[in-house]
């Protein structure tokens, strides 16, 4: 008999959180059959195949700490957590239902290869996988990383913007967008939102995070503003136009502390943007994402599409659709 459990994640960046897990006769799987049959796998610094679905003889995964193999469960926590959160945050903010929206679940793989620093997506086996980070001790799994990766699902499965150019810009910047939006929507005290990317990662071993999206360019090497080099720059820095227009968009332009964290966003011409909110920047852009653009779109193109969908949301001429077109002005986009 299977039947469905409520278990107990212990994160290494999530704190003690509820993970929806499976029992199996004896045993508990990290397989949450309640959000459309996410599972959890082991690739114990492989590299290929499935790996190992985790389970457990208690209903408790993780330690808290990813410093040892023994502890090879924490990570899994927080995947299957980021999985979960991300699930959630779709089905509630836009009713979305999985990725897809068929209500089929992807899959997550943890400790792939050894002291390996990034994350991904693969649309082919439909699921994403995370290294170990540097030392193996800093598990990409963070729950903007996880959102960012699934992301790249959704995107592809709706608007499929190419993964090179202008194009590749703007899916990297919905993948950013959108697992901030998880980040925020968690309300996990020990996960506050922000509007930095991988903050928890210590991918530069500074405790800096790997992007920022008020001021994009203070990574050393993402834009603030469209210039027609834009596409030839590796899409993760020619993500950080869009990303700074979200931030725009949402929140203002100039100083902001938001949850702690304080922001200075600047605009290309000295022009003063006011912030319509984080939900309806987030409805905005997705609708945008679902509806009117394509493959192909560019930054312009991405004005349009979001002028548009700010126009069937909130109506033409609305406050919404005005912040629109400020908030791309004010990055260059025209
Ligand atoms: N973590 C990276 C990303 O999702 C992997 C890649 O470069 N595709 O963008
Ligand atoms: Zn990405
Ligand atoms: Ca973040």
């Amino acid at each position: 008999a299977i039947e469905t459990g409520t278990g107990t994640g212990k994160t290494l960046y999530s704190g003690t959180v509820t993970l929806g897990t499976n029992l199996s006769g004896s045993s508990y799987q990290l397989y949450d059959t309640s959000r459309g049959g996410h599972k959890t796998y082991n690739l114990a610094r492989g590299t290929s195949g499935t790996g190992t679905l985790f389970t457990n003889t208690t209903n408790v995964f993780g330690t808290g700490s990813a410093s040892s193999s023994s502890s090879d469960q924490t990570a899994a926590a927080d995947a299957a957590y980021g999985a979960q959160a991300t699930w959630d945050f779709y089905k509630n903010t836009f009713g979305r239902n999985g990725i897809k929206n068929n209500g089929t679940a992807a899959y997550s793989r943890v400790h792939y290869s050894s002291g390996y620093v990034n994350a991904f997506w693969d649309d082919s086996c439909f699921c994403m996988t995370y290294g170990d980070g540097s030392g193996n001790t800093h598990p990409l799994t963070s729950l903007d990383v996880a959102g960012h990766e699934m992301s790249h699902g959704v995107t592809s499965a709706t608007a499929n913007l190419n993964y090179s150019g202008e194009s590749g810009g703007l899916n990297e910047a919905t993948s950013d967008i959108f697992g901030t939006g998880v980040e925020f929507a968690t309300n996990n005290s020990s996960d506050v939102g922000d509007y930095l990317i991988g903050e928890k990662i210590n991918i530069n071993g500074d405790g800096s995070p790997l992007r920022y999206m008020d001021k994009p360019s203070k990574d050393g090497a993402s834009l603030d503003y469209w210039s027609s080099s834009a596409g030839n720059k590796d899409v993760h820095y020619s993500s950080g136009i869009a990303n700074h227009f979200f931030y725009l968009l949402a929140e203002g332009s100039g100083a902001k502390t938001i949850n702690g964290v304080s922001y200075n966003s600047p605009t290309y011409n000295g022009s003063t943007v006011t912030g319509i909110g984080r939900a309806k920047a987030l409805q905005i852009w997705y609708k945008a994402l679902t509806t009117y653009m394509t493959s192909t779109t560019n930054y312009k193109g991405a004005r349009t599409a979001t002028l548009s969908a700010a126009s069937a949301l909130y109506g033409s001429g609305s406050t919404e659709y005005n912040a629109v077109a400020a908030a791309w002005t004010a990055v260059n986009v025209s």
